[in-house]
């Protein structure tokens, strides 16, 4: 008898090799398709504004694209005087962009340095499954980890670390958090399926910071960041930001810092907030076209004056810019953006149009 045990065991012991693993642990795992021979395309990814260089239609098969994130723990200015912690991953607040096409797969490799006082996972609203992939993600210091996800769904979406209860807002208002867009294979098309092309793209992430202050209204600076863990709980828990910025700093997209285009250029904006609501607004332009939740599948609503990006969400829209000057795209919660930080700049070079506007009369002195 225990012989036949042996020789059974014998037997079931390759077959047990062979069951799948990499899925969320607990429960059967089913086979991924056959990926070989799939291509492989490694993205190099960009600190925002800026976006990937990627094509906007992908009429060849479904790739594997290949990214890397590498978190690190810093402080930051995020105005003068305000110091904070920054979480980030690859350095920037918000992280990168990712760009893929719908039916890719993403193939990230997430690292956290030795360097890092805290462990950090990443949860992709683009994704299925695991928390978005946060419980297949959980890296601690000095370890790295590799997930793949297929992208099916198109459109920008936010991603953000997740580490669990309190933790998971008090990363990404410390700025972990970044947005992936996957875009259409044929591409972006208006309500009659008419291709809509852009000449340039900028991603925006805002971003929401609750700094502790001192009795005389200084911000605190702390050590390290698990000595601002309580002090942060107590303003985050009043839910009023002390910092709204586009970027990751108040001013990171203003003045000399202004994002560029010219008059003819249509340009793709796509907007994300992680943690709260927000309410764009294109001073002096419009959304020609906008995907207010930002997702490509629907119909893009026209001409619009201001929207809103959920929390938690990202949205896109295009405009042809028409006259040259300077712009301000931001939070028409306009305390937010004059008094908080969520503001930024267009500088948009071109001639002026006198037939959209004419200044008939300069300011005289009233006769
Ligand atoms: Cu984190």
């Amino acid at each position: 008898m225990n012989k036949l045990l042996i020789v059974t065991a014998a037997l079931l012991l390759p077959l047990v090799g062979q069951s799948q693993t990499g899925g969320l642990p607990g429960f059967e795992v089913g086979k991924a398709a056959s990926l070989s021979g799939v291509e492989r395309v490694t993205q190099v990814l960009v600190p925002p504004p800026a976006v990937p260089v990627h094509s906007q239609v992908n009429a060849g098969k479904p790739r594997i694209v290949q990214v890397r994130l590498v978190i690190e723990e810093k402080e930051i200015e995020l105005a003068p005087g305000a110091y904070v912690w920054a979480f980030t991953f690859n350095g920037s607040v918000p992280g990168p962009l990712i760009v893929a096409h719908e039916g890719d797969y993403i193939e990230l490799t997430l690292v956290n340095p030795e360097t890092s006082q805290l462990p950090h996972n990443i949860d992709f609203h683009a994704a299925t499954g695991a928390m978005g992939g946060g419980a297949l993600t959980m890296v601690a210091p000095g370890q790295e980890v590799v997930l793949r996800w297929k992208a099916t769904k198109p459109g920008v979406f936010v991603y953000h670390c997740a580490p669990g209860g309190v933790m998971v807002p008090w990363h990404v208002v410390h700025g972990m958090n970044g947005a992936v867009m996957i875009l259409p294979r044929d591409g972006l098309k208006d309500a009659n399926g008419t291709a809509i092309r852009y000449d340039r793209a900028y991603y925006i992430g805002e971003q929401d910071y609750y700094l502790p202050q001192e009795a005389d209204g200084k911000y605190k600076r702390y050590a390290s960041p698990a000595l601002s863990l309580n002090d942060d709980l107590q303003v985050m828990r009043g839910l009023i930001p002390t910092h709204v910025a586009f970027g990751g700093k108040v001013g990171a997209l203003t003045g000399n810092n202004a994002m560029k285009a010219s008059v003819g250029e249509t340009v793709l904006f796509i907007h994300s907030q992680a943690n709260r609501p927000s309410y764009p607004h294109l001073i002096g332009g419009h959304a020609d076209y906008l995907w207010e939740r930002g997702k490509f599948n629907d119909p893009p609503l026209r001409g619009q004056e201001s929207w809103s990006i959920a929390a938690g969400s990202a949205g896109a829209f295009v405009y042809t810019f028409k006259q040259p000057g300077m712009y301000a795209y931001l939070s028409h919660n306009l305390i937010e953006a004059t008094m908080l930080g969520a503001i930024s700049h267009i500088l948009v070079d071109g001639k002026w149009d006198n037939d959209l506007m004419q200044q008939i009369k300069p300011a005289t002195a009233i006769k």
